[in-house]
């Protein structure tokens, strides 16, 4: 379906039409600005006279920058899916949600303009304290709440069923798992890191992402974000006050862009993390950034997973089947653990190969991006390749020192 998209005209006409919205903004005073940078969505930051504000999030009918590659506006009922269950069993880990209008496929959430898209945040060599920990406890909380220790299996078998989302899969099946392994149009990259870029089609490795691959497609344990990458957060503004040891679950990042989520592998999630945290390591050793910010970034993978893991044991007692026993709890972390580190590895070479770059390397100049590019192929190659020897995130951490002190010189 094709719905009419709405225009900065528009907009407030749009609001003064929604009853249900009336008690967040005055249409009357309403202005208007259109902020979307993603590849999908038109993004409406709308503020009244009386300074109140939210954001209407609108699902185009093709990628922004290449209107001839259609895509479902199907995405936004997977958005205010994701929505829903972040408002049931993560509360704060998102902006507020105030619903879907299906028939448009746009949402309406929280304006968090006074934040920033903790990707800008990295690239800037800022410290979020806490963003880390803040997304582990969003993907645990959201994790258990919608998999097998949260619902009973006829529940979790209809909820897995309505949240198919097969042509945003199909775009991560592709741009991740597939094509930066192969030569494909969507490919590009500086000519001196050929060498790397062919390595990835060896039969070795591309039988080390099949895993991964057929991982992704056919696990179906919990409803995922889908596409958690740093570009998807925000973190509290560079004047905010850092939050305390006491503040609430989301005063430290909030997960957004919801619209790729399905029933899929919790590890996805964490594994995007990883990997775009590799990206702005990258980014940081090539740039000589202050050891501070090095050190914090070198134990985001490990802040994340610590409050993941932590988030998980806290809410097992409240399992819906005790047959799932504390051991078998602590197999399925280590199962999601090197999962986890598999798909982060997978998440960093996409973003140096294949379609839809990010700005961590490519605002480098290029000797820079040429280092800070070899480094994290380099390195993601090591953790898709030894993601079960690795036991937990020292390790993790020790192999993605070493190797970019090695690499990224
Ligand atoms: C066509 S969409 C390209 C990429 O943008 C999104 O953020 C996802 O990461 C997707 O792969
Ligand atoms: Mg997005």
């Amino acid at each position: 379906m094709t719905a009419e998209l709405l225009t900065i005209e528009t907009v407030p006409g749009y609001l003064a039409g929604r009853p249900d919205l009336a008690g967040l903004i005055d249409p009357a005073t309403a202005t208007v600005r259109e902020v979307g940078d993603g590849n999908l969505n038109l993004v409406f930051v709308v503020r009244d006279a009386q300074a109140r504000s939210l954001v209407v999030k609108q699902a185009l009918p093709y990628v922004r920058s290449d209107h001839s590659w259609a895509i479902t506006e199907d995405r936004a009922l997977s958005e205010a899916r994701g929505y829903e269950a972040a408002t049931r069993f993560a509360p704060g880990l998102t902006p507020r949600y105030h619903g879907l209008d299906a028939p448009r496929r746009l949402v309406v959430i929280e304006d968090l303009s006074a934040w920033t898209v903790w990707r800008t945040a990295l690239d800037a060599g800022r410290i979020s304290p806490g963003a880390g920990a803040d997304l582990g406890r969003y993907v645990a909380r959201v994790a258990f709440g919608t998999s097998a220790f949260g619902r009973r299996p006829p529940e979790l078998r209809a909820a897995a069923a309505e949240a198919l989302n097969p042509e945003l899969c199909r775009i991560t099946e592709d741009l991740v798992f597939t094509e930066p392994y192969v030569e494909h149009e969507h490919n590009s990259w500086d000519e001196e890191i050929t060498g790397d870029v062919l390595g990835l089609r060896e039969d070795a490795l591309r039988d080390r992402v099949a895993e991964l691959k057929y991982a992704f497609v056919t696990t179906a344990e919990s409803l995922v974000h889908g596409d958690l990458h740093t570009g998807s957060v925000f973190v509290p503004g560079p004047d905010a006050p850092a939050p305390g040891p006491d503040a609430p679950a989301g005063s430290a990042a909030k997960a957004f862009d919801l619209e790729f989520g399905f029933y899929g592998p919790v590890a996805f999630d964490l594994g995007a993390l990883f990997g775009n945290y590799l990206l702005a390591q990258a980014r940081a050793a090539v740039l000589d950034r202050p050891q501070e910010f090095r050190d914090w970034l070198a134990g985001l993978a490990a802040e994340t997973w610590g409050s993941f893991a932590a988030e998980l044991r806290r809410l097992w007692p409240t399992r819906v089947d005790a047959a799932y026993t504390d051991a078998f709890l602590e197999g399925w972390l280590a199962r999601t653990w090197a999962d986890a580190v598999g798909f982060g590895g997978a998440k960093a070479v996409r973003r140096i190969v294949g379609w839809a770059k990010v700005p961590d390397i490519q605002t480098l100049d290029r000797p820079e991006r040429v280092r800070a590019a070899h480094a994290t192929l380099v390195t993601a190659r090591r953790w898709i390749e030894s993601r079960r020897d690795l036991a937990g995130p020292a390790d993790l951490a020790e192999l993605t020192a070493a190797t970019l002190k090695e690499e990224a010189r």
